[in-house]
């Protein structure tokens, strides 16, 4: 096989080239919840237990990031302690970002569209991560979109997420999906879910019952579409968050954008931390539940994928 003399060198831990090259599942796994997402120190417990729950569901997790210059496909917890040390100031890196960050040596977190775009390139199908970026609400205005949906559209992998965060504009990304070519399954549902809360109010057109059901489907889907598919998996009864502080605690944090003028790549983190601090951490203790819940169920769906493969 010959390979573009510009193909940049991937930094792939032993495990994860073993895994790959063996046909053993593999589930990629963002960096930005862990740099610009979360507060410290639960980012780093987060990152470990992500990690935990892939292994248990028999697969092999391959955290990606930039470090020291190099594009690292399996990131180890010490060197992911390091990526999210605040001096270091690491980067957001969206799928645009990775060839000049590469270039410059810098060091970057990687969003769901850098992640899965690096993910592709190492031969890993499957992603998990708490929210997928989406169309922000006045986007109409501003022109901000996540560069994740358009990603996710020329790349065939399939993320686990538990929708998107009710800071975005839930019906105009659903479309902005759907304009693009992308499936939207929900995991044992047929409602969208809303990230804090099982159900966002929008009604999906299809869903799965299980691991084996949803790998078939992503395996059919790429057969005959270049796009990825978004699996919704929503977040357990049992940890959402309590109705009236969701839109109290979202009013605050759409409130504090405008009022603070923040944009591009800043909003999100932005809205993510006032979210966090009106709840007094509850939305942070959803937000863990529902991220290794997701890393469980693509580990599970990478097994599947990769049984199918056999
Ligand atoms: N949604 C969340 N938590 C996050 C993000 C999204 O609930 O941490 C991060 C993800 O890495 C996602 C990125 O890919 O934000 C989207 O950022 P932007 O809107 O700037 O594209
Ligand atoms: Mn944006």
């Amino acid at each position: 096989m010959t390979q573009s003399p510009d193909l940049p060198a991937l930094d792939v831990a032993d495990e994860v080239r073993d895994a790959l090259a063996d046909g053993v599942a593999v589930v990629s796994l963002e960096t930005t919840i862990v740099v610009h997402g979360l507060p410290h120190p639960q980012n780093l417990e987060v990152a470990a237990q992500c990690e935990d729950a892939v292994r248990a569901a028999g697969a092999v997790p391959a955290t990606i990031g930039l470090l020291d210059g190099r594009v690292v496909v399996g990131l180890s917890l010490a060197e992911l302690e390091r990526l999210a040390e605040p001096e270091r100031a690491s980067a957001k890196l969206s799928s645009r970002d990775l060839g000049l960050a590469l270039a410059l040596g810098r060091d970057g977190a990687t969003t769901v569209a850098g992640t899965i775009a690096l993910a592709r390139h190492a031969g890993i199908e499957v992603m998990a991560t708490g929210g997928l970026g989406g169309v922000h609400r006045d986007a109409w205005r501003t022109y901000d979109e996540s560069n994740d949906l358009t990603t996710l559209s020329r790349t065939p992998v399939l993320v686990v997420a538990s929708g998107v965060k009710s800071i975005l504009d839930v019906g105009a990304t659903l479309e902005r999906l759907d304009t693009l070519g992308v499936p939207v399954v929900g995991y044992r549902t047929s409602r969208f879910p809303g990230f804090y809360r099982a159900d966002s109010g929008f009604a999906l057109d299809w869903s799965v019952e299980g691991p084996a059901e949803a790998a078939a489907a992503f395996a059919a889907h790429r057969g005959l579409s270049p796009t990825g598919m978004l699996l919704a998996n929503p977040v357990a009864a049992e940890v959402e968050l309590d109705g009236d502080l969701h839109d109290a605690a979202l009013a605050s944090a759409l409130a504090l954008a405008e009022s603070t003028g923040v944009t591009g790549k800043a909003v999100t983190p932005i809205l993510l931390g006032e979210f966090a601090r009106y709840s007094a951490g509850a939305s942070v203790a959803t937000n863990r539940a529902l991220v290794v819940a997701n890393a469980a169920l693509a580990g599970a769906v990478a097994v599947e994928l990769a049984a199918l493969r056999r």
